[in-house]
């Protein structure tokens, strides 16, 4: 299915349920760069690489296929903008062309259910897309240069591990959403710890939120330390999880010390691209985003 610039939209569950701001911020910008959303009918949870998949393997390997199923019978490959659920569907298929006999096994199970499944589509994260427009290009459509921002980049884990079945340089250090941030105008800040983890993924945010919200806030601190104006994420956990533990830290401690606003890739592109922050549900965040906005807009 290469060529197509037509993709299969798998939503995820955090992203429709608690920021449908940065979700509409993939819708806007998305077509600005030549791709059409075709949202992915009758999809379910991916399910969660770090959480379903540790309980029942099997079962997780038939949902993530069926769910790939569906954009194949679409004739598209799939996109996603939460890194857990490329993180599933990079794996699922990872499993099924390495296994001939698995692959059956999911033929199988999705046959009950009327689904002929070949394995056939992709699964890309928007990132993905995005970077396969020529920088050149990408340029010309920056109407509002973003110089002076200092944004603090957070991959996430999924979005790079395990590395021999993702798409990015070989390297720890990775550079590739620094760069594309970069081409705003904007500065991509050295921070402590860059490549750790946000606390939220593998079920902690779930079963040991303290634990949870102590990761997020080492990361913050560190963000913070390197005068960040902004953090900037890839995934809809990431973004929940520092959402949400800047206000339950603020609240525990009982002042207002976290205000790092929290801004979904697309939402920065598109800012820079001069789209209307209300079409990027920019006026939608838990941590404000108003003095930023001021600033970007004076
Ligand atoms: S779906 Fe259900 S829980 Fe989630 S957002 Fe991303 S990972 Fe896949
Ligand atoms: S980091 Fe570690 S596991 Fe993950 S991709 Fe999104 S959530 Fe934050
Ligand atoms: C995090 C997904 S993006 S999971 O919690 O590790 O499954």
């Amino acid at each position: 299915m290469t060529g197509s610039k037509t993709y299969s939209f798998f939503l995820g569950c955090v992203m429709p349920n608690r920021f449908p701001n940065a979700e509409k911020s993939i819708r806007t910008v998305m077509p600005e760069l030549g791709y059409e959303l075709e949202d992915l009918q009758g999809a379910s949870c991916c399910p969660a690489p770090g959480v379903i998949r540790s309980f029942n393997e099997p079962t997780w390997l038939a949902l993530a296929s069926r769910n790939i199923a569906l954009a194949e019978m679409a004739g598209h490959d799939l996109t996603t903008g939460c890194n857990g659920c490329y993180g599933t569907f990079k794996e699922a298929l990872h499993i099924v062309h390495e296994n001939p006999e698995r692959l059956k096994e999911v033929q199988k199970v999705l046959k009950k259910s009327g689904i002929k499944y070949k394995g056939e589509a992709d699964a890309k994260h928007i990132l993905e897309l995005i970077l396969e427009v020529p920088p050149e290009e990408f340029k010309k459509k920056i109407k509002r240069p973003l110089d002076g921002l200092k944004v603090a980049v957070h991959y996430g884990c999924h979005l790079l591990k395990p590395s021999k079945l993702r798409p990015w340089e070989k390297t720890q250090r990775h550079s590739f959403l620094d760069n594309l941030v970069e081409l705003t105008g904007a500065k991509s800040v050295k921070y402590k710890d860059k490549y750790m983890c946000c606390g939220a993924g593998g079920g902690v945010r779930g079963s040991n939120a303290p634990v949870s919200v102590d990761i997020a806030k080492e990361k913050l601190d560190n963000m913070m330390d390197a005068e960040a104006d902004v953090l900037l994420n890839a995934c809809s956990f990431c973004h929940l999880q520092f959402e949400f533990s800047q206000a339950q830290l603020n609240k525990e401690m009982g002042e207002t010390k976290y205000k790092l606003p929290v801004i979904y890739v697309t939402q920065l592109l598109g800012l820079a691209m001069g789209l209307d922050p209300d079409e990027l549900g920019l006026h939608k965040h838990v941590v404000s985003t108003q003095d930023i906005l001021d600033r970007i807009l004076e």
